[in-house]
């Protein structure tokens, strides 16, 4: 099994360059987790107080459980992640059974804060993009799918965002095994990363 965790700030189109690297694989052998499901459960707190959780700190992720998930999918064995809801802020109890499979990719702005985690990656990645490109693809995204507004979403940005980008996502372009320039979509880098891919499916 080749696992690939993928890392980057808000808007530098993780989401996108995972896409292209998976496009061309067949869908039995690659699934791709995203850290987005490991949010903490916050089922102790109120939707007001769950509202007010920092999102971007690592502290927000729950990083024993991804860590179990990828060693059990190591072994082997399933996993059973959880789904979790944009709108409440927390887990809604359903899960999603994944298989292990030939490849396996992790992503999230946070996934290389955490040793434990970032040692069961084979392949370490970091997608770079401007903060000015990473913020207009924010505000575009949180106004067009998350019902948010340019107030909203531009007070996030520099209280929130910005600080954290700067104090525990940045820092990790260290760790990475290979960063990935992405103002614009880079064709050449996803080349070079399904080819690695396509070698170990071999
Ligand atoms: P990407 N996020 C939410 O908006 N709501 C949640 O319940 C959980 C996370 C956001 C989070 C982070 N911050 O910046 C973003 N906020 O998801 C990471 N606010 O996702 O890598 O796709 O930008
Ligand atoms: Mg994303």
């Amino acid at each position: 099994m080749l696992i690939i965790g993928i890392a980057g700030g808000t808007g530098c189109g993780k989401t996108t360059v995972v896409n292209q690297i998976i496009d061309q694989l067949a869908t039995e052998d690659v699934a791709v987790i995203s850290q987005d499901h490991y949010y903490k459960d916050t089922s102790n707190l109120t939707l007001e107080q769950r509202t007010k959780i920092n999102f971007d700190h690592p502290q927000s992720i729950d990083f024993p459980l991804l860590t179990q998930h990828l060693n059990d999918l190591r072994n082997n064995k399933p996993i059973e992640q959880p789904v979790y809801s944009f709108v409440e802020h927390n887990r809604t109890g359903e899960t999603t059974t994944t298989y292990p499979t030939k490849v396996m990719i992790v992503e999230g702005i946070l996934i290389l804060t955490n040793p434990e985690l970032r040692d069961l990656f084979d392949i370490k990645i970091y997608v770079h993009a401007d903060s000015d490109e990473r913020l207009i693809r924010r505000l575009k995204r949180d106004i067009a799918e998350r019902g948010r507004d340019l107030e909203e979403v531009l007070n996030r940005y520099q209280t929130t965002l910005k600080p954290m980008h700067q104090q525990f996502i940045e820092p990790t372009k260290e760790f990475a095994d290979m960063i990935i320039p992405n103002n614009r979509y880079n064709t050449v880098a996803v080349d070079i990363v399904q080819s690695i891919i396509r070698e170990r499916l071999t």
